[in-house]
């Protein structure tokens, strides 16, 4: 028998550029989904979880998806992705509970799925690698369908207490970044679901993929690789004059975001709130104007946090609804909040708005319990 944690995340900046390989600024939250495991001495796996129907299946080779939307799928692919690595040949009674909503661009799915991994893992007396880990989580969720970066296995493993956690890809590399005191995050619901598993997946995928392309018209193996080789202005005016509309805008948000994340790493080190968040700011507009993953909700949020003494504000995760992260100074905390409350919700905005306080990783959880 035993416990595992996962919390969920809120991304700062660095949106929709984790799968081209390029630095993000995540960070983990006090929310969190737990798994309470019982191994078995066969290889059925049941899972449970407040509100949802039961679901049962085997490890074995060629596990298939049920419906899309079950949410069974999610304890399926963190089995696919520990089998991947690993021989379990146990399966585990599994109790799933949760503090993080669904749906909400707060990661919901990836910690379900990763607690999922980590429990038959022990389950089995195995002991993972945050390396190890990684290798294979992130492919494991295109089991239910979305072809995501790492940037949310890589936030709910490896966070720590009181830092949001720089994260570089291929090789995976984590470094936490200490969020200086006096500095405040809300994370903000903007009340449209963002379904990954449903149409919002082709959509997300069309952006990669657009994204991909773009870099390859121009010459390059990949948009990385277009930074390492050119200068930005140069990778801008090669984008308008060779680019179709959809290509061009991927484009060009990924080379600015990957800017703005450089800056706004080297703003939280420097205590700059100021420039830290501006570069949020900026990051909303890309997204709504170039990516178009905004929606005129997210639009609306954003900009009741700013009216309401936000130094920064954007949408977080994939887009398409979800919630918004929103910045400002500890000093003014409350009357953002109350701006927002009043501008946006119209009223109490009762758990739609809440305090998102830099926490620790699924990794350090586990440490801490054990010692
Ligand atoms: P959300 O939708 O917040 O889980 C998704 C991807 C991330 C990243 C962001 C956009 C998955 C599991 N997550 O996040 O990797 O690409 O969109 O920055 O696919």
């Amino acid at each position: 028998m035993g416990q595992v944690a996962v919390p969920g995340r809120v991304n700062l900046i660095g949106e929709h550029i984790d799968y081209h390989d390029l630095p993000v600024l995540p960070m983990a939250l006090g929310r969190r989904i737990e798994v309470d495991w019982t191994a078995r001495e066969d290889a059925w796996v049941n899972a449970a979880s407040v509100g949802f129907e039961a679901r049962a299946f085997r490890l074995e080779a060629g596990i298939e998806p049920w419906e899309a939307g079950d949410w069974g799928n999610y304890v399926k692919a963190g089995a696919v992705a520990a089998m991947q690595q690993w021989r379990l040949t146990r399966g585990a009674e599994l109790r799933v509970r949760s503090t993080l909503p669904a749906a909400a661009g707060l990661s919901s799915s990836t910690a379900l799925m990763t607690a999922c991994t980590l429990a038959l893992l022990e389950a089995n007396g195995i002991q993972a690698r945050f390396e190890e880990l990684m290798a294979v989580l992130p492919e494991g969720e295109y089991f239910v369908g979305t072809r995501g970066g790492g940037m949310d296995h890589a936030a709910v493993l490896a966070s720590r207490e009181g830092c949001a956690l720089r994260v570089e890809f291929a090789p995976i590399r984590v470094e936490p970044v200490p969020v200086p005191s006096g500095w405040a995050f809300f994370v903000a619901d903007s009340g449209v679901k963002a379904e990954k598993s449903a149409a919002v997946k082709a959509q997300y995928n069309e952006r990669r993929f657009a994204g991909q392309r773009a870099a390859a018209r121009l010459g390059f193996a990949g948009i990385r690789q277009a930074l390492e080789k050119a200068d930005v202005d140069e990778l801008r005016r090669m984008a308008e004059s060779r680019l179709e509309a959809m290509e061009r805008g991927c484009f060009l948000h990924v080379i600015g975001e990957a800017q703005r994340v450089r800056d706004a790493v080297r703003a939280m080190q420097e205590g700059d709130a100021q420039r830290f968040g501006e570069r949020l700011n900026e990051s909303h507009d890309s997204l709504r104007n170039l990516l178009r993953v905004s929606c005129a909700e997210l639009d609306r949020l954003v900009e009741a946090a700013v009216e309401s003494g936000a130094l920064g504000a954007r949408l977080t995760g994939a887009g398409f609804g979800g919630a918004a992260v929103v910045f400002c100074l500890e000093e003014k905390a409350e009357r953002v909040a109350e701006g927002i409350e009043r501008r946006f919700y119209g009223g109490a905005a009762g758990t739609r708005l809440f305090r998102a306080f830099p926490s620790a990783g699924a990794l350090e959880l586990t440490a801490r319990a054990g010692a």
